[in-house]
């Protein structure tokens, strides 16, 4: 009889090749430790190098601007700006970050990625993460998540969008925008308490007129959805 004994151990190798070694005890000389040749066998694993979490604005509710989107590994990655594209779905129109900075936290990687505010377009957005380059020491991303590695990732989520003035994210840009956040920033630059990033949607470092004229009112009144 011959009992394998497998380990789910969570380190992420791939699949691999195992040999199956024999030990043989017998009491008659003819048999005992009598040599017999390895099985090699193959191993899949169940590990694999995945995306934990995509947060948007640390988890602020504002959809006024992108200001950042986090990403987070299931391990520690080795990662360079180009593996992101933040993709707007209604033109197509694709935004590398101008800022990709790695932290370890814990045994996994967390990525902080910023845009191009000012560039991005009002609309719904997904997150893309190519498995070409992306890697756990060697092994690639595990995009959708079936153990396989290689492919890529696509976040796509109802709040992931740009609605510039939706300072608290209900999809509206109303009063409460208007007299909660706008105007108490407004006339705030870059320093001042009051200066909101989120606001000053032509990144000049200024909340004023040209916002509110160019930018804030063209939306207000309106509903992403509209
Ligand atoms: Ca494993
Ligand atoms: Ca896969
Ligand atoms: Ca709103
Ligand atoms: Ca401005």
């Amino acid at each position: 009889m011959i009992n394998v004994n497998a380990f789910d151990d969570g380190v992420i190798e791939g699949p691999h090749l195992g040999n199956v070694t024999y030990l043989v005890t017998s009491e008659d000389p003819a048999f005992g430790g009598m040599a017999v040749e390895a099985t090699v066998v193959s191993i899949l694993d169940d590990d694999s190098l995945r995306v934990s979490e995509v947060i948007l604005n640390n988890e602020d509710p504002q959809r006024s601007s992108i200001e950042e989107v986090n990403v987070v590994f299931n391990t520690i990655v080795q990662t360079q700006a180009s593996d992101y594209e933040l993709r707007h779905l209604g033109t197509g129109q694709v935004a590398s970050p101008i800022l990709m900075s790695p932290t370890n936290v814990n045994g996994r990687t967390e990525v902080s990625l910023i845009f191009d505010r000012a560039s991005l377009l009002d609309g719904d957005y997904e997150l893309l993460i190519h498995a070409t380059s992306l890697n756990a020491s060697g092994h690639l991303l595990d995009g959708n998540a079936d153990s396989i590695p290689g492919d890529d990732f696509t976040y796509q989520a109802d709040d992931f969008y740009q609605f510039y003035g939706d300072t608290n994210g209900d999809g509206f840009v109303d009063a409460v925008d208007l007299f909660d956040n706008f105007l108490p920033s407004f006339g705030a630059q870059v320093g001042d308490p009051n200066y909101r990033s989120d606001l000053d949607r032509n990144s000049d470092g200024f909340v004023d007129a040209v916002d509110l004229f160019d930018h804030f009112m063209p939306n207000f009144g309106t509903s992403r959805d509209s």
